[in-house]
């Protein structure tokens, strides 16, 4: 099975590791991001036969709307959605974070992503496609500093199963896919750069890969098309559960 797949933020781990991994099984995919030097890189990587390169800011609507209107002839008819672009920024408390910060988690991960959505789902509805959405574990186990982010990936995953609703009698499905810890560029973005703290966490820990996420996008979406997995969490062996914290007085 292929098809046309639109990957958001193909420019760096997950999502570029999915681009990698659709193309590389005949797809063609349309990798979006803002930084389109990795964008070229990946079409020069792949072939422009294979990859369509779309440059936009999940938060610039026009931008999104001028992309879609510029798809080339074979790159139109969309079966298969990743909505991947997203980040953490920061991991202060509530009390100490910057508003800022929670602003640009909500406008990408959440009105970039449902902006993204409403308007591919007049395609998707037309080929019987899917949506694969990336969540994350810090939308269902709360932690210190997750604040805002974890309560945007919760926004993706109760969206995802709100689509699966919605969608009943469509054909098309809906995935919320929830990782833990994949070694990407997500801690030096959440950390502003600070590549010490990102070898930190991912250093010793085993962490999943953006090949291992890809290529659970990849099983996820070619299931056959009367099998819909509702959600998928998944985490490296390293990681797993932590208890409650008491304040004392
Ligand atoms: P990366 O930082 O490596 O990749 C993030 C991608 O999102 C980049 O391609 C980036 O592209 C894109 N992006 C960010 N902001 C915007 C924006 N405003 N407009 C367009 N694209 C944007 O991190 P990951 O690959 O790890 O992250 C991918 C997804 O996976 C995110 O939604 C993240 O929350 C989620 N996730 C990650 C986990 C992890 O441990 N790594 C675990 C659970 C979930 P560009 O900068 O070029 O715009
Ligand atoms: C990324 C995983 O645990 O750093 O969504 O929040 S975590």
């Amino acid at each position: 099975m292929s098809g046309v797949i639109l990957i958001t933020g193909a420019t760096s781990g997950i999502g570029r590791a999915a681009a990698r991994r659709f193309a590389g099984a005949g797809w063609k995919v349309i990798a979006t991001g803002r930084r389109q030097e990795r964008l070229d890189a990946l079409v020069a990587e792949l072939g422009a036969d294979r990859v369509h390169a779309a440059p936009f800011d999940m938060r610039d609507e026009a931008a999104i709307d001028a992309a879609l209107d510029a798809l080339p002839e074979g790159f139109r008819d969309i079966d298969v959605l990743i909505n991947n672009a997203g980040l953490a920024l920061g991991t202060a408390t509530a009390q100490e974070a910057d508003l800022a910060q929670w602003r640009q988690m909500i406008d990408t991960n959440i009105t970039g992503l449902v902006t993204l959505t409403h308007r591919l789902l007049p395609r998707l509805i037309a080929r019987k496609g899917a949506i694969l959405n990336i969540s994350s574990v810090a939308a269902t186990y709360p932690y210190k500093g997750g604040n805002a982010y974890g309560g945007t990936k919760a926004f993706v995953r109760q969206f995802s199963l709100g689509l699966r609703s919605d969608l009943h009698g469509t054909g098309v499905r809906v995935t919320s896919i929830e990782p833990g810890i994949a070694e990407t560029e997500f801690t030096l973005v959440r950390t502003g750069g600070d590549q010490a703290a990102s070898d930190t966490l991912y250093g010793g820990a085993a962490p999943m890969t953006g090949e291992d996420i890809a290529e659970t996008l990849f099983w996820v979406a070619t299931l056959p098309p009367h099998l819909n997995i509702n959600a998928l969490e998944l985490m490296p062996v390293s990681q797993s559960f932590a208890g409650f914290q008491v304040a004392r007085a």
